[in-house]
């Protein structure tokens, strides 16, 4: 067994203002942030998608065991392959696999099978989560450590000024054969980052946000509602 060792906490952030100004500041950044699907092909620098994965990596995970991986593709054939995939998985999805009851709650997203995103953007970033350490060690609470990370990724990439889509075509096994990933990782999203292109329009639907008196409950401690 290793045993613990601490360390004096440095380094410690500490905002300008007060926590009040900060996290308004802060929401007022993340506020802004949209799924987009309409991307320009503006080139984006590799250094700026380190920082953005670096952001990621700083993420909370079970027993530390940071168990992601960020494949960042930029070669137009790969991406193609991607696209075809995708597309083709896609296909089945909103022809068959989706079922009516879905598609009706996509509609006001006005989204289809069609991911010409894919080979626009100037980066994809695919996260895999580790099911398994590479020494074949064990993970803990996966799903959620990727999941953090991913949300880490998403806020880095918007703080940059870039815009992102979580696509998720299901089943997403063909991003581990046209990657080359070994089993244990599996895809978890496929984020493509860009610019958004200069017509680029969102749905309306997805301008909603529940309002803070609906998702935040303050509990008063004695098992009544507020
Ligand atoms: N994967 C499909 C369908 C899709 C599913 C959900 I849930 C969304 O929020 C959006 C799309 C696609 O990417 O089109």
């Amino acid at each position: 067994m290793q045993p613990a060792e601490f360390v004096p906490l440095t380094d410690r952030y500490v905002p300008t203002t007060s926590p009040e100004e900060a996290s308004a500041a802060f929401h007022d950044v993340m506020r802004r942030r949209r799924t987009v699907r309409m991307f320009s092909d503006a080139p984006v620098s590799r250094e700026t998608i380190e920082n953005v994965v670096r952001t990621a990596t700083t993420a909370p995970s079970g027993a530390n065991k940071q168990p992601w991986r960020f494949v960042c593709v930029q070669d137009p054939e790969i991406k193609r392959k991607i696209r075809e995939a995708a597309e083709e998985e896609e296909r089945e999805f909103y022809g068959s696999r989706a079922g009516q009851r879905w598609l009706e709650d996509l509609a006001p997203l006005g989204t289809d099978e069609n991911k010409e995103f894919l080979e626009i953007a100037p980066w994809l970033i695919v996260v895999f989560k580790c099911v398994k350490g590479d020494d074949g060690g064990a993970v803990y609470y996966p799903a959620e450590s990727v999941g953090i990370a991913t949300g880490f990724l998403l806020a880095a990439a918007h703080h940059a000024g870039l815009a992102t889509v979580t696509h998720t075509p299901s089943p997403m096994n063909f991003l581990s054969e046209v990657l080359g990933r070994p089993a244990h990782e599996r895809a978890f999203v496929l984020v493509p980052v860009g610019y958004p292109s200069d017509d680029c329009m969102v749905p309306a639907e997805a301008l909603h946000r529940r309002p803070l008196d609906e998702v935040m409950i303050i509990d008063r401690g004695n098992g009544s509602p507020a």
